[in-house]
């Protein structure tokens, strides 16, 4: 298996909030607030959203292809936007990169080296080669340090990268076959 259980995913976060529905939940004003007219939230909402609420913290504001990849990601309806759960379970899955990001970043300096991102994706349960994370490692850093805005892309990447796997490798097995215009299909979203 070359990838995780399911041990960093969020357990069941794809269903109805266990409150029930949205509009009891503290959260879904907050959600309208963001989403504006049309009760969806698209890239530069999330951009927007994530820069005001501190997410990105004392690292620089995550950039707005950040934003469509977080939204592409999560985009269980293919609206192309982020409807109440979406949004509430990207909550939940930047909070983990964000403590994960911080506890190697132990410096505080706002950027990982190689080796440090090796430890946070093991960490996360991804079992990668070490060509695997190399290739990470130069496609993500500049100078050799990988700070959180691209870190944070990374995690992304390889999160939606490895759900699509996954859902194609029924027999759980690390292996799929795939037909071309599926592979295409696959990544172009990514
Ligand atoms: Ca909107
Ligand atoms: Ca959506």
């Amino acid at each position: 298996m070359a990838y995780p259980g399911g041990g960093y995913y969020p357990a069941g976060g794809f269903g109805p909030p266990p409150g029930g529905y949205p509009q009891q939940d503290p959260m879904y004003g907050y959600f309208l607030q963001i989403a504006g007219q049309d009760g969806q939230i698209d890239a530069e909402e999330l951009q927007r959203c994530l820069t005001q609420s501190g997410m990105s913290g004392s690292y620089k504001p995550f950039n707005l292809e950040t934003c469509r990849l977080m939204i592409a990601m999560l985009d269980r309806d293919m609206s192309g936007k982020m409807g109440f759960n979406e949004f509430k379970e990207l909550g939940m899955v930047l909070n983990g990169w964000r403590q994960n990001f911080m506890s190697v970043d132990t410096n505080r300096s706002g950027s990982v080296d190689g080796g440090e991102l090796h430890r946070s994706l093991t960490s996360m349960g991804y079992s990668l080669s070490p060509q695997a994370l190399n290739l990470i490692t130069r496609r993500y850093s500049t100078h050799g340090r990988i700070t959180f805005d691209d870190y944070i892309t990374c995690c992304v990447k390889i999160r939606a990268l490895t759900e699509a796997f996954r859902r194609r490798d029924v027999s759980q097995q690390g292996m799929v076959n795939f037909m071309y215009d599926d592979f295409i299909q696959c990544v172009i979203s990514i």
